[in-house]
């Protein structure tokens, strides 16, 4: 699953030109049985299967070094937003553990993980996704991942607000009209308007932001 998504644009730029080092573990190759079994059934009973503990463990043991963050994802960890993300652009080594269809044994949160993640609040059949998506909202805010075209213009829940609206040509489409302030060449009218509709919108979208 990780190789198409981390092999596009700016996340295959960022790792091409050694700002980005991305390896993917098996959690297999720590295994201990022919079988390379790495889930188990639950003490207690219930439906479905934990990842055991000594593959983990001994997968951490020999991948972390001094300094590196272990995170894991769950449905259960605390939500990821951008202020994370932007928390995380400062960490120099992050190892992410991703139950492949599987939760995780509690001894693994105790002992084993300094932070664990959830990238919203609905279930997936396993941990990758939403190990791509902390990975990519990372990666584009390490200092010149991203073209100054990008990263020079302000985005959505950096200032805190919701992007306003905007439009390219042509002035009329479909009958549709761009606003007029926006054709007026007025730059202290197109910046008011600006913030008026992004606080708009953000109030009707996302009172929680504000
Ligand atoms: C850890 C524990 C993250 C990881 C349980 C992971 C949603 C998110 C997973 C599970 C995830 C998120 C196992 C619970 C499969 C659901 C069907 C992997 N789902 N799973 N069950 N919101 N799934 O970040």
């Amino acid at each position: 699953m990780f190789a198409g998504p981390l092999d596009e644009s700016i996340i295959k730029r960022a790792r091409d030109t050694g700002l980005l080092d991305l390896k993917i573990h098996n959690l297999r190759d720590y295994a201990h049985d022919r079988h390379r079994t790495v889930d188990d059934r639950p003490f207690g009973g219930g439906p479905g299967m934990l990842l055991k503990p000594e593959p983990i463990f001994e997968a951490v043991e020999s991948l972390a070094r001094e300094g590196t963050r272990v995170i894991l994802v769950s449905p259960a960890g605390r939500t990821f937003n951008q202020a994370i993300a932007a928390e995380l652009a400062q960490v120099s080594d992050l190892l992410l553990v991703s139950g492949h269809y599987e939760g995780f044994d509690e001894r693994v949160r105790e002992e084993l993980a300094d932070d664990e993640l959830s990238i919203g609040d609905y279930v997936l059949t396993n941990g990758a996704l939403p190990i791509m998506v902390i990975i990519d909202a990372v990666a584009r805010l390490l200092p010149g991942a991203l073209g100054d075209d990008q990263s020079a213009h302000e985005e959505s829940f950096s200032h805190g607000l919701l992007e306003y609206p905007q439009y390219t040509r042509p002035a009329e489409f479909r009958g549709m009209k761009v606003p007029e302030v926006l054709l007026s060449g007025n730059h202290a009218q197109i910046a008011k308007w600006r913030l008026e509709q992004a606080r708009q919108r953000t109030r009707e979208r996302r009172p929680d932001l504000l």
